[in-house]
């Protein structure tokens, strides 16, 4: 496949200029990338809504944009990744969730994250996060149908419902054997096994999981479970950090969903590392991070981890 863009700065100016038939001709161009990779595209390995990484080369691993392309546009100029993506690098960018709503862009970076599917698929993975969701479990406020009215005028309706649609397609969990599994917000905190997260969208809403995946924030001062303050999910202590990290075989969570001034946090004592990849209101948070994992190295202490951060 020719690739219609040169540099990170066209594929922005693309999203800026793109109409509502462009758009849906995407979602759908990724909706079937779904669809046909459902055991599995390149080095990937898929199962329901769970995809394995393989132990080789780095990982980009990019949390909360909210509407955010400037910050968008930042981490895929400052990461390289489309040049290494293009020389055939081992490469992966792995976003954590959460695209829209908050920031104004929010179409925007729909565009752009789904181009970006589009044009290397076997080397993008995209999370689900709680602003994507399954539709009895809507985030709120959610600016993003307004957002997209407002771009593509009578044509919104529709490419709101279609994007709706590919929500349900966006993956809930990533694991790295024996090192890292990735999740938007939380573990959840009763499940007992890998399929639990596989297939926590086919058991939602009558098995909790999905919904503690999407929602769920760490809280420490406590051991297992607290209602959470967002009114889904669960606020989560370290012993469900330790329990379910052990029944996955893994060493630390990373996940998103929470602003952080530095734009990255760890809790439970560094065994879950939030990273926050947006800027600016309504958060104000002074910094963005993302981060750069080398895949194939085994962490002993969860700490070599923050190496990795990128500030910005
Ligand atoms: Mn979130």
């Amino acid at each position: 496949m020719s690739l219609d863009f040169k540099k990170p700065i066209d594929l922005f100016n693309m999203a800026m200029k793109t109409d509502s038939e462009e758009l849906l001709r995407l979602i759908e161009i990724c909706v079937k990338l779904f669809e046909k990779e459902k055991r599995g595209t390149g080095s990937l390995q898929i199962s329901g809504r769970l995809v394995e990484l393989p132990l080789v080369g780095e990982a980009i691993i990019i949390g909360d944009i909210h509407g955010d392309l400037e910050s968008l546009k930042h981490i895929l100029e400052d990461s390289n990744f489309l040049e290494k993506a293009k020389s055939g690098e081992e490469v992966l960018l792995v976003f954590l969730g959460d695209y829209g709503d908050r920031g104004i862009c929010s179409p925007e970076v729909y565009y752009v994250v789904l181009k970006l599917k589009q044009l290397f698929p076997k080397r993008v993975v995209l999370m689900r996060g709680n602003h994507e969701g399954p539709d009895d479990l809507l985030a709120y406020p959610h600016d993003l149908p307004l957002q997209i009215n407002r771009k593509f005028g009578e044509n919104g309706p529709k490419v709101y419902l279609e994007l709706r649609k590919l929500f349900q397609h966006l993956y809930s969990t990533v694991l790295i054997e024996k090192r890292y599994v990735l999740c938007h917000g939380g573990v959840p905190s009763q499940a007992s096994k890998i399929e639990d997260f596989a297939y926590a969208h086919k058991k939602h809403p009558h098995e909790p999981h999905l919904e503690e995946i999407l929602w769920s924030d760490p809280w420490e001062g406590i051991k297992e479970t607290y209602a959470s303050p967002r009114g889904a999910g669960k606020l989560f202590g370290e012993d469900v950090t330790n329990r379910l990290l052990k029944m996955l075989g893994v060493r630390a969570l990373i996940r998103g969903h929470e602003p952080s001034n530095e734009g990255f946090k760890t809790n439970h004592g560094g065994n879950v590392l939030t990273l926050f990849s947006r800027r600016g209101p309504p958060y104000n948070n002074e910094y963005g991070a993302y981060l750069k994992l080398n895949i194939l190295k085994e962490v002993r202490i969860t700490k070599q981890v923050l190496k990795g951060i990128h500030k910005f």
